[in-house]
């Protein structure tokens, strides 16, 4: 990798822009059967995984456009010094991704880390590697240098561990989950290699009462249970004003009992099986400790539901305090907890109560209070009217426990890249020795 870095970044920056353009294109020749093994791989829904190869190559096209737009500046020191700014790539970039959305977060992680100059060792979920492997072929026919993408396919604790502790490995990114984060996070302070972490979530969606109530209530819907709720950005809290509560909550019992779960291949179907059974007791675990803690649960009926399977309905924990375990840990299915609160004060203290800081959402008519609340809302993205929305060419990372570091837009390149200061002296007799200029710090 560090040798296929040192040719990557010995090409022109345009050169570069063309073959990652090339990597997109061939993703692109590759959608359907991309598509089909994501879909075979993780249980996701296929119209899924078609939408995710299709976002994949869109970060192909964005981030060939930055290979050469990646520009330093000059700085006006008093000495005056000619001191410009280079912005270097790390060199060999360790990226480590989860099962939910493997080829997703592979570009999403990969992309940007090439662009801005690195090689790229890539550890995928040990569930889900297929489509990172594939991805790791059309690198090499896109005409990328061998073994500027390598993907190392491996348990965590293992392969992920080793590849961390190579002295060649200069910087990681990560997404997962929080404790897992925090051992990435050790094992880089250990070799003081910088990392950018993208954690969980549970990030609130609020609803006020003047609200458009059938936009909210699909905004909802799709907020949890697209997916089957494994998506970092779930609004896995439903934060409603009291006096529409009951209401809301029983409109979108109703909608959810209407998505259409089933065979993932079967493009009709809306939402698939949870991915491993480990997640898929994990989810039960928490369903349970939510009812122990005194919610209703309401869950869309299983009828008609293949045999087998890890099938997690829509199911809604209304009642809950917002302190409940159920409501603080990050359930990562089909799951999501309802909420009172009587005012925007309240709404906004309850958004926050939360040790994640990822995502959230407000679903008002009154425009000051939207952005009141976005403004006062500790996530790394939030939506108005809308929700799940995200870009390539927007910044997208979290606050607190859902990590640090933005992986997108044009804030991923200050990640990917650090800042060399060249200083020329310009002097016309610049005084030698040691301490002979005053106007040098
Ligand atoms: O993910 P892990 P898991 C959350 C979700 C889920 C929980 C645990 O709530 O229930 O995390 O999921 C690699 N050193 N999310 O256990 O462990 C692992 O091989 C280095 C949220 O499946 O975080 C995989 O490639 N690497 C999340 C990656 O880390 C290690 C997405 C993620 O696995 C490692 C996934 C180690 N010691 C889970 N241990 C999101 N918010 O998007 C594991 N890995």
């Amino acid at each position: 990798a560090a040798r296929a870095q040192r040719a990557w970044i010995s090409l022109n920056a345009a050169e570069r822009g063309r073959r990652l353009w090339a990597l997109g294109a061939l993703v692109r020749r590759e959608a359907e059967a991309l598509a089909r093994l994501e879909c075979a791989n993780t249980g996701k829904p296929i119209r899924d995984c078609r939408a995710e190869v299709s976002r994949v190559v869109e970060m192909a096209e964005y981030w060939a456009g930055w290979c050469d737009k990646i520009e330093g500046r000059t700085i006006p020191v008093p000495s005056g010094h000619l001191v410009y700014v280079r912005r270097e790539p790390h060199g060999v970039v360790l990226a480590i991704t989860p099962w939910n959305a493997p080829l997703f977060t592979c570009g999403w992680n990969v992309l940007p880390a090439l662009a801005a100059g690195n090689a790229v060792v890539l550890k995928p979920s040990e569930h889900t590697p297929l489509t990172s492997l594939a991805f790791g072929r059309l690198a090499l026919e896109a005409g990328l240098p061998e073994g500027l993408v390598q993907v190392v396919a491996g348990l965590g604790a293992t392969t992920g561990q080793a590849l961390l502790a190579a002295p060649e490995v200069a910087m990681a990114t990560f997404v997962g989950g929080p404790a897992t984060g925090a051992r990435v996070a050790a094992a880089c302070a250990a070799r003081t290699i910088p990392c950018v972490l993208e954690l969980g979530g549970k990030s609130a969606n609020i609803v006020f009462d003047d609200a458009d109530l059938p936009v909210a209530v699909q905004g909802a819907q799709q907020a949890i249970f697209a997916g089957s709720g494994q998506s970092c950005v779930a609004g896995s809290r439903l934060l409603v004003q009291r006096r529409l509560h009951d209401r809301f909550v029983a409109l979108l019992a109703e909608a959810s009992a209407r998505i259409r779960l089933g065979d993932p291949l079967d493009p009709a179907t809306e939402a698939g099986p949870v991915c491993t059974a480990r997640q898929f007791e994990h989810v039960g675990a928490l369903v349970e400790a939510g009812r122990a803690e005194g919610a209703r649960v309401l869950a869309a009926p299983r009828e008609g539901l293949p045999a087998g399977g890890f099938w997690v309905p829509p199911t809604i924990l209304a009642g809950l305090s917002n302190g409940a375990r159920a409501a603080q840990e990050e359930i990562f299915g089909p799951v999501v907890a309802a909420i009172p609160f009587d005012d925007e004060a309240e709404a906004i203290t309850l958004a926050n109560a939360t040790g994640f800081g990822l995502a959230g959402a407000v679903w008002t008519r009154d425009v000051g209070r939207a952005h009141r609340v976005a403004a006062a809302v500790r996530a790394g993205t939030f939506w108005v009217n809308g929700y799940r929305t995200i870009h390539v060419s927007a910044p997208f990372g979290g606050f607190g426990a859902s990590g640090h570091g933005r992986s997108s837009g044009r804030e991923a390149l200050d990640a990917y890249t650090a800042a060399k200061a060249v200083w020329v002296d310009t002097a016309e007799n610049p005084a030698l020795g040691f301490g002979h200029r005053p106007d040098i710090g």
